[in-house]
């Protein structure tokens, strides 16, 4: 971007003092005002299905009954599911730093369509507000996954929470589409798709995902609720149904989904790293077009998840293979960041601390994932606690890090505060040491043959069920910490200025917070997103921006 951009005086208000009162966020149409909206709502459910987990693992610290009765049980683990997933890591990291982000990396004043924008926080709003009803009536016991043919027969509310997750589809769509058009038709003078910042690829890489499966998912959704409802015979084989038809459906979507969820992470990652180790990313391009070669592999391996539902071994190997076509992306992008790292300056700070979580648990959540598409070790271990583990890895160890890698690299920006540092590693350290606590016996359990979603066990699981609990409260009192400082850095924290880590991304080239109207003057780019060493010899990006660039 233009350098002189820094020195444009801003006399304009910043996004928050903009305009006061509750109207003026109700009927919002900025872009960074809707990215705090996401921020409240999508931790609040974060919240929620902390609440759904802490009681999963305290009934399971004992062997036997230990607080809730089985059928409580079933749905404890039902409504985890359904909120960490359509409630938080589906709309999180695209809805917060989308939203707040993706403008202001592209030079542009808003999102293509501002009021589809605002449309897409409501419709997330009126889904979890349908499915949230629909736990107060009792909730569902059917899992997250929904399979035939016990969906369509349970006596439990599972009708809203369809409903809540098929609005919620939407919202997800909607997000989907602006962010495309956005990114196809916004970015400023001089910024070409070689030298767009890596978060905005991955998040493009994102939307199309959005775009293309999610409708499949709103059609097996609202499937189940009609066959529950009205009895229409699509998955019961006694009304020449097919319960298999569901799998099929709900994968389709469901592993692309799976990917819905860690680009958006794997974007956060590539900002953080170039910034904490002061280098032009390695392999710019391949991180680039990786993210869109992951987006496109999502759609073939489906089948991986349907190993033992009687699928042909012809279509298991096929699948099988394919699938690991995703763990070569990942691992592209993987070699590319760690390269990056590689005699970096590194600043060692909490997003970084985060990135090293990140990866680490990335790279193990990876692998076990292409353990798990080799189908003669699938069939051992399908649906015990080593996929619970898996895919925990992947989506707390992974995508969790990312956000919250995300959330304190960029919470200067969006709130103009500096939160403590000393807390702020006190609690990543707390996390990270309390998620491997937590998961690591699980993958240990599931390869003892521990099945997943039963409410007692024998005995010999015991041990590692209590150290799983004791890593959980670990975690848990972690994810506390982190929003206590935060919350109090809001009225407490140092003024942060315009770009306290000295990063090259173009998002810092504006005061914090960010002004209204993103850029008074139009930036022009005229250096790639991560720079940093086309810089004169010994200069460094000056970690204070000129005064006349801060808010006033
Ligand atoms: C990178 C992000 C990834 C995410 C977010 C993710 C997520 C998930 C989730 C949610 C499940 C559980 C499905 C269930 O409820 O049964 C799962 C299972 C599975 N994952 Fe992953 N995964 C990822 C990467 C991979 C990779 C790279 C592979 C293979 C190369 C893989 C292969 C599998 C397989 C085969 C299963 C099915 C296991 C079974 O049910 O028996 N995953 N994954
Ligand atoms: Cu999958």
């Amino acid at each position: 971007m233009n350098p002189s951009a820094n020195s444009v005086v801003y006399n304009t208000p910043n996004y928050l003092d903009a305009e006061g009162g509750v109207r003026s966020w109700l009927f919002t149409r900025d872009h960074k005002r809707i990215g705090v909206m996401y921020l409240v709502l999508t931790t609040s459910a974060f919240a929620l299905g902390g609440l759904f987990a802490m009681l999963i693992r305290i009934e399971l610290l004992t062997p036997g009954p230990t607080i809730m009765s089985a059928m409580t049980y079933n749905r404890m683990f039902t409504l985890h599911g359904v909120v960490m997933i359509f409630l938080f890591m589906v709309p999180a990291i695209p809805g917060i730093f989308g939203n707040f982000f993706l403008p202001l990396m592209l030079g542009a004043q808003d999102v293509a369509f501002p009021r589809l924008n605002l449309l897409s926080v409501y419709l997330y709003l009126v889904g979890a507000t349908i499915a949230v009803w629909g736990m107060i009536q009792g909730g569902a016991d059917t899992g997250w996954t929904f399979y035939a043919p016990y969906s369509t027969t349970t006596t439990t509310k599972v009708v809203p929470i369809l409903l809540g997750a098929f609005v919620i589809g939407f919202s997800s769509i909607v997000t989907g589409i602006n962010f495309i058009v956005t990114t196809h038709t916004m970015r400023g003078p001089g910024l070409t798709w070689d030298r767009m910042p890596l978060f905005v690829w991955s998040i493009y890489a994102t939307s199309i995902i959005q775009v293309l499966a999610t409708p499949v998912l709103g059609m097996v959704l609202l499937l189940v609720a009609i066959e529950h409802s009205f009895g229409f015979g699509i998955f019961d084989p006694a009304r020449g149904g097919d319960p298999i038809l569901l799998q099929h459906l709900f994968w389709f979507y469901s592993h692309p989904a799976v990917y819905i969820m860690v680009l958006p992470a794997m974007a956060v990652i590539s900002e953080v790293v170039c910034a904490f180790a002061r280098k032009n990313m390695f392999g710019y391009k391949a991180v680039a077009y990786s993210s869109l070669g992951i987006a496109f592999v999502g759609f073939f391996t489906w089948g991986h998840h349907l190993f033992t539902s009687g699928q042909s071994a012809f279509d298991a190997g096929i699948f099988g293979v394919l699938s690991m076509f995703v763990g070569i992306f990942t691992a592209i992008k993987v070699f590319n960041w760690t390269a990056t790292l590689y005699k970096g300056a590194i600043k060692f700070t909490a997003p970084f601390a985060y990135v090293c979580g990140f990866l680490f648990f990335l790279v193990f959540g990876g692998m076990t994932g292409v353990a798990l598409a080799t189908v003669s070790l699938d069939v051992h271990w399908q649906d015990t606690y080593f996929v619970v583990a898996h895919f925990h890895f992947i989506m707390v160890g992974g995508t969790i890090m990312a956000f919250l890698a995300g959330i304190h690299y960029w919470w200067p920006k969006m709130f103009g505060r500096m939160y403590s540092e000393g807390w702020a590693l006190v609690a990543a350290c707390t996390i990270i040491f309390g998620f491997n606590a937590t998961f690591i016996p699980q993958f240990l359990l599931g390869n003892m043959g521990m099945p997943r979603r039963y409410y007692s066990y024998p005995a010999q699981f015991w041990p590692l069920n209590v150290a799983s609990t004791a890593g959980a409260s670990l975690l848990g009192f972690g994810f506390l910490l982190v929003l206590v400082y935060l919350l109090l850095s809001l009225k407490y924290g140092r003024v942060a200025g315009a770009n306290p880590w000295g990063s090259r991304g173009f998002e810092w080239n504006t005061p914090s917070p960010p002004s209204a109207l993103n850029f008074p003057v139009p930036p022009v780019f005229t250096h790639g997103p991560h720079d940093y060493q086309d810089r004169g010899p010994g200069e460094e990006p000056s970690p204070t921006p000129p005064p006349e660039a801060q808010h006033a």
